[in-house]
């Protein structure tokens, strides 16, 4: 069987059974590579001085690792730079704090080509390549400078921006360009699938096919939308692991007769955490007699920490959360616990478990396994309530969730005092749908549909206008 090359910015596969604080990407790559063996390649982590390529392979969790290390400049350009200051913002929809330095531009070419020349030697000539997220979209154009023929696919992780906020940066047309060297592109949702299929066919004039085959710049490839899924039947069992049952009693009894909501995200703006404290300080505002009978646990681990909107948001956070909590604190009751560091897996299950709330309220997500996560640590006997952005891609597959727009204060609050008072009957309702889609949705649905949809590319070079019976249309 041919193997799975994956190739994501970072590697850190979980270390131990369970536990490690690891992010919702390096869990489902690391189910994906169980399953087929082969490698998974990127940065270590570590800066060296200079560039040397030198690969280190590990065995970690079941899984073979190749890792290189960066230097400062790379580190400072690429992920810092044009990863986390340009393409994420401007992914979410932030445009106020999008970077164009070009200095950023040449550091992402230049990190994607010492990928590119680093890995090559790893990949086998039958190898499938998968290549994730916004870091390395110039990835397979490099491999296939350097004659690599395999199939290869991309998996974006993050949301496709509309086309007008696409436009604004300055290397757009290059960026969507080098998509095309793929043999499969994949978004989480049909709404990114949509704005990228829009930019195709208005901005790069190209056209895009019912089958899932878009053209454009003279180049071919398929395009799809893999809802990303969770290591769902693992993640229930983690909230009835010993560790799991020990968490879930730690926190009933912290509780005292209250009722727990719960939010757990990276320490990141596009998670909106400042617009949920602001929509719960609103619900104390509105219900004055709900006041110290329900608190907000809020996990935020520390996240990009070297970049300034990083610091910003960490700085803001803790000035709302003390605002409010002078504001409404009593003796013996806190309105926000306010926890900045992280929990093992099995940990966050059994909190999830314990709250009666779980409140998802990014401003902008391309999936946000944290949604799936609560909803598959519940107990069906008595399931809590999921509210959920309508701008988190999980959004399209979870409806029976109290679905709210972030930016309304008025709608959180309200979705929050209708979760408190809802019947057991209505939370049963609404909680099974939302766990059969976590259970059949799951991690390996989502590989599977990727490496079919990818094995069943056939590469073309470039499209032969006369001979090609492919039917293509423009996008409406
Ligand atoms: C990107 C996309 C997409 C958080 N705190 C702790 C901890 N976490 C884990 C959560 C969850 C993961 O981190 C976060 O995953 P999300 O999906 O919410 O978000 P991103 O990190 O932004 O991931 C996102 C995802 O890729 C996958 O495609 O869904 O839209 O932005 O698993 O549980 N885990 C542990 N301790 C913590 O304290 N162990």
């Amino acid at each position: 069987m041919s193997r799975l090359i994956v190739i994501s910015n970072r590697v850190n596969p979980p270390v131990e059974e369970g536990g490690g604080a690891v992010g919702g990407l390096a869990m489902a790559l690391a189910a994906a590579l169980r399953e087929y063996s082969g490698v998974w390649f990127g940065w270590s982590g570590q800066t060296a001085e200079g560039y040397t390529g030198q690969i280190a392979i590990q065995r970690v969790g079941g899984v073979t690792v190749a890792t290189v290390d960066l230097d400062e400049q790379d580190r400072q350009e690429y992920y810092n730079g044009y990863a986390n200051k340009t393409l994420w913002p401007l992914f979410h929809y932030r445009i106020d704090l999008t970077a164009y330095e070009r200095s950023f531009d040449e550091g992402y070419a230049r990190v994607n080509r010492r990928f590119a020349e680093t890995v090559r030697p790893l990949i086998e000539p039958d190898d499938f390549v998968w290549v994730h997220d916004y870091h390395l979209i110039p990835l397979a154009r490099e491999l296939r400078k350097l004659g690599m023929k395999n199939r290869i696919g991309f998996f974006l992780h993050i949301p496709w921006p509309a086309r007008r906020l696409l436009t604004t940066l300055p290397k757009h047309r290059e960026l969507v360009e080098a998509l095309f060297a793929y043999d499969l592109v994949g978004f989480q949702t049909e709404d990114s699938l949509t704005a990228f299929e829009d930019y195709v066919v208005k901005e790069a004039g190209g056209a895009v096919g019912a089958e899932g085959a878009a053209e454009a710049f003279g180049l071919r490839t398929r395009i799809g939308a893999f809802p990303i899924g969770l290591d769902a039947d693992h993640f229930a069992r983690a909230a009835q692991s010993p560790e799991g049952r020990a968490q879930f009693a730690r926190m009933q009894e912290s509780l005292a007769g209250r009722q727990m909501m719960v939010g757990v995200d990276r320490l990141d703006y596009s998670k909106g955490l400042e617009e949920r404290f602001l929509a719960y300080e609103q619900f104390l505002i509105d219900n004055p007699d709900e006041r110290e009978k329900v608190f907000l646990l809020q996990i935020a681990t520390p996240s990009r920490d070297e970049v300034e909107a990083y610091q910003d948001i960490r700085a803001r956070l803790d000035a709302v959360a003390g605002r409010i909590n002078g504001a409404f604190a009593t003796v013996d009751w806190v309105p926000i616990r306010y926890v900045n560091r992280t929990y093992r897996r099995d940990e966050l299950a059994g909190i999830y478990r314990a709250a009666r709330i779980g409140l998802v309220t990014p401003l902008r997500d391309g999936m946000n396994l944290v949604a799936k996560e609560y909803v598959a640590a519940q107990d069906p006997d008595d399931p809590g309530v999921l509210i959920l952005s309508k701008f988190a891609g999980a959004a399209a597959q979870l409806p029976e969730a109290l679905v709210v727009n972030p930016f309304s204060r008025e709608d959180v609050s309200e979705a929050i005092r209708k979760g408190l008072a809802m019947s057991r009957e209505e939370r049963i309702s609404r909680w099974t749908p939302l766990m059969h889609n976590v259970m059949t949705q799951d991690v390996a649905a989502w590989r599977d549909d990727f490496v079919a949809a990818l094995r069943a590319t056939e590469r073309p070079a470039a499209p032969d206008p006369v001979n090609d019976q492919t039917p293509i249309a423009s996008a409406s």
